[in-house]
C-alpha cells in the first residue's frame, strides 16, 4: 500500500546539508521547508482560508484536543471532514491532544491507558487514550495526524523522562494498530526524550522500527534555551531516515526556522505570528515592531519596508496602529495576515537558498538585518 504522504528530497544545501523536497499529500503536493499557521478550532484565527492561499500557506494545522471538545469530531464528520467543514482544500495536519492536554487542562492523571484531565472549558472529567485521539483524527480526516505522546517539562530527571520515553514508543504503537485510514492519513510518532541524547536515541529508533511516513520532534521550544534546542537538534534528526518528513513541532520565530532548516528540518507550526498578531505585534526584516506604540501615530509608512504583502502595499503603521487601538477587528487582521505572510515568505527564502547552496549567507543576512535580539 501507498503511504498516504510521500516524501522527496530534490537536494541538499552543500554547505549545511539543508534539505529542499516535496510533500505529496492527498491535498496536493507542496515544498518543503515549510511553516505551517495553526488553526486550533479549524480555523487560523483572523484569516480566511481566501486570505491563506492567497499568501502560499500550503498545510495548515488544526487541534484534535479542541475539536473533540467542541463540536466534536462526529459533528466535524458528518460535514464531510475538516477540508469541508472549513473550506480548505490543501493540506490539514491534526496534533493528537498529549500536548494540550499538558498544556491547557487543569488537572491530570497519566497513566499507561492514557491520561485523565478536566475538559477546560466545562471542568468535567475526561479520558484521552492513544487509541481515543486516533479515532478521533480518524474522524476528522487530515492528511497528516500525530500520535498521543508526552511532552513532559524538559528539566525533568533523567529516570522521568526515561519512563516517559518508553510509554510514548508503547502509545505510538497502539495509535499506529489503531489507525484505519492508512491510505489517505499520515500518521506521524513523535520523537521525545527531552535534552538527553541517549533517550532521543531510544525514542528515535523505537519510533522508526514502527516505521511511520513522517517523524515530528516534539519536547522542544518548551522553555529550554534556543542553544539548547539547536544542540539537541544537531543529534536527533540524524536519527531519522532521509527519505521521511521531520516535523519540529511548535516552533516558529524567524531565527528557529532557519536554525531549524540547517539542522534537516522540513516542517515548522507555531502560534506565534498569529497570537502576537492579535496584541498589534509585527515581525518584520528589522525584527519585532509594536506597532501600538505611540511613537507609529503619524507613521505612515508600512508595517515592513521590506515587504511586498497585501497589507504592506496598502495600509500604513499609523492606520494599522489606529485600527488596534480602536478595536477594530480589521486591524488584527491586517497583523495576522502580514505576519503569516512574512514567515512564509521567509520559507520561500529558506528553500531558494537551499537551491542556491548560500543559506550560511542567507542567514547571516536575515540575522544581521533582524537585530537578532528582539526574538
Ligand atoms: N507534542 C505534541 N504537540 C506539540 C509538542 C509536543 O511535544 C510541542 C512542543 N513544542 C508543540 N506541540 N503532540
Ligand atoms: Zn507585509
Amino acid at each position: 500500500m501507498e503511504p498516504a504522504v510521500k516524501y522527496t528530497l530534490l537536494k541538499k544545501e552543500k554547505h549545511t546539508g539543508a534539505r529542499l523536497g516535496l510533500l505529496e499529500t492527498p491535498h496536493g503536493t507542496f515544498e518543503t521547508p515549510m511553516f505551517m499557521p495553526v488553526g486550533t478550532e479549524a480555523s487560523v484565527k483572523n484569516m480566511a482560508p481566501e486570505d491563506l492561499d492567497k499568501i502560499g500557506a500550503s498545510i495548515i494545522l488544526a487541534n484534535t484536543y479542541h475539536l473533540w471538545l467542541r463540536p466534536g469530531e462526529d459533528i466535524v464528520q458528518e460535514a464531510g471532514g475538516l477540508h469541508k467543514f472549513m473550506n480548505w482544500d490543501k493540506g490539514i495536519l491534526t496534533d493528537s491532544g498529549g500536548f494540550q492536554v499538558f498544556s491547557l487542562a487543569n488537572t491530570r492523571d497519566i497513566t499507561e491507558a492514557g491520561v485523565h484531565f478536566k475538559n477546560h472549558l466545562n471542568g468535567r472529567r475526561e479520558f484521552l487514550s492513544p487509541e481515543k485521539a486516533i479515532k478521533i483524527e480518524n474522524y476528522l480526516g487530515p492528511d497528516i495526524m500525530m500520535s498521543l505522546d508526552e511532552c513532559p517539562p524538559f528539566f525533568e530527571s533523567y529516570d522521568y523522562i526515561k519512563k516517559s520515553v518508553a510509554r510514548t514508543s508503547r502509545w505510538a504503537e497502539r495509535g499506529l494498530e489503531a489507525h484505519r485510514n492508512p491510505d489517505w492519513q499520515a500518521l506521524f510518532g513523535i520523537v521525545q526524550g527531552a535534552g538527553f541524547e541517549d533517550l532521543r536515541k531510544q525514542s528515535a529508533q523505537d519510533l522508526v522500527s514502527m516505521d511511520f511516513p513522517g517523524y515530528s520532534i516534539g519536547g522542544l521550544s518548551v522553555g529550554e534555551s534556543k542553544d539548547e534546542m539547536n544542540r539537541v537538534l544537531d543529534f536527533t534528526t540524524p536519527m531519522l531516515p532521509e527519505n521521511k518528513p521531520r516535523y519540529l513541532m511548535g516552533v516558529g520565530t524567524a531565527d528557529s526556522l532557519i536554525d531549524g532548516v540547517i539542522r534537516g528540518i522540513d516542517m515548522f507550526d507555531c502560534v506565534l505570528p498569529t497570537r502576537i498578531a492579535r496584541n498589534g505585534t509585527c515581525m518584520t526584516s528589522h525584527g519585532r515592531l509594536v506597532v501600538k506604540n505611540a511613537k507609529y501615530a503619524r507613521d505612515f509608512s508600512p508595517l515592513d519596508d521590506n515587504c511586498d504583502c497585501y497589507v504592506c502595499r496598502n495600509y500604513s503603521r499609523a492606520y494599522i496602529r489606529h485600527l488596534i487601538n480602536a478595536n477594530e477587528l480589521f486591524g488584527t487582521h491586517l497583523t495576522s495576515y502580514h505576519n503569516l505572510y512574512f514567515l512564509l515568505n521567509l520559507m520561500k527564502g529558506v528553500r531558494q537558498a537551499i537551491r542556491d547552496d548560500n543559506l550560511l549567507e542567507f542567514r547571516e543576512h536575515v540575522f544581521e538585518d533582524y537585530g537578532f535580539n528582539q526574538e
